[in-house]
């Protein structure tokens, strides 16, 4: 069989235009030198549509499996240069903290080889040639799993959307999506106004509420590709993918007009709520992820100096 893809033309690349970083698409890294093999299994696999980064080169795989953090990896355990177990070490090594199902495939399908695999820290294995439908279905079950666990330690109780955690591991695709696709996004950092005030004039309760009521305000008028965090106490992180500095700062003086419409009650007493955001717009690459935040939040730190229930740029 005459193959079309030699390793010099085969582009070890993201092959979908899509977001990474959008949550509801499973990015699945695939590492392995059969190039035949690579093209069907991504074939296969976005047809489920899941994002299939596919690599041949194990130093070039652990590099963007590192800037791209994938919901799965697929490991082959024969490579040029390295072995998968190597690569498998390298990636031990650096991530204690992530969650990343690895499953191994091997033509050397006997008990010692699986027996190490699980041992370097593979969660699972599959020998070659490759059962395309059990493929499929263990990476269903990781996903599956994968889920479960950002749900307990991804998102904050109290408010029910993303926590600061998961901003902190979120954020860098962004950039990386940027820097791919130069397609600007904003940056906004929000906090409510005075909400030690309310604390202490409806108690801790009321501001729980209150907390709880602002971010699901949020959550439900921003659009499903818009990320929201909680950052901290009253602050949180909206990331608008694909948002000019002009639409942003459009979208988040609607939703302070509307949350501020909004009417809360304390044993009879009716009260409003505003808060106030700082918006910075990622749209070239000289600014860094820490800069850009930065930039974030000193806008905010101007909102609220200028007045607050505002939004600066
Ligand atoms: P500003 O308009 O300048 O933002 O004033 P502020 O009162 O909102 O800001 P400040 O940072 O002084 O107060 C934030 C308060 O938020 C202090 C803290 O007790 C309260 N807080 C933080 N987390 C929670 C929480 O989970 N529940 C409740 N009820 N209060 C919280
Ligand atoms: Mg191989
Ligand atoms: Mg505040
Ligand atoms: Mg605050």
């Amino acid at each position: 069989i005459e193959l079309t893809y030699s390793h010099e033309n085969f582009n070890e690349s993201v092959i979908s235009d899509e977001p990474v970083f959008h949550t509801n698409a499973p990015l699945i890294q695939i590492i392995d030198d059969d190039v035949s093999l690579l093209m069907l299994l991504k074939d296969v696999l976005e047809e489920k549509n899941w994002i299939v980064v596919t690599n041949t080169n194990p130093d070039k795989a652990v590099k963007q499996y590192f800037e791209m953090k994938p919901d799965c990896l697929i490991l082959d355990i024969q490579l040029p240069h390295k072995d998968g177990f190597q690569v498998l070490q390298e990636i031990q090594e650096h991530n204690e903290k992530h969650f990343i199902p690895t499953i191994m495939i091997s033509i050397k399908n006997n008990k010692q080889t699986r027996i190490e695999a699980y041992q370097k820290g593979a969660d699972d294995f599959l020998n070659k040639p490759i059962d395309i439908q059990e493929l499929v279905a263990k990476i269903e079950r990781h996903l599956q799993r994968k889920r479960i666990f950002e749900q307990s330690v991804l998102i904050d109780e109290l408010t029910q959307v993303y926590n600061r955690k998961f901003l902190v591991e979120s954020l860098p695709r962004f950039f990386q999506h940027f820097n791919r696709s130069k397609e600007e996004f904003s940056i906004c950092i929000v906090d409510i106004d005075f909400f030690k005030k309310i604390n202490d004039t409806y108690g801790h309760l009321m501001g729980d509420k209150v907390l709880k009521e602002f971010a699901q305000y949020l959550k439900s008028h921003i659009r499903t590709l818009d990320m929201i965090y909680r950052y901290g106490g009253e602050e949180f992180v909206i990331v608008f993918p694909k948002t000019t500095n002009k639409e942003a700062k459009g979208r988040i003086e609607e939703l302070i007009k509307g949350f501020s419409q909004k009417v809360f009650s304390h044993n009879d007493i009716d009260f409003s709520v505003s808060f106030s955001a700082g918006v910075f717009t990622v749209e070239d690459e000289s600014v860094t992820m820490d800069e850009a935040f930065k930039r974030a939040d000193s806008s905010l730190y101007e909102a609220k100096r200028l007045g607050r229930a505002r939004v600066e740029c």
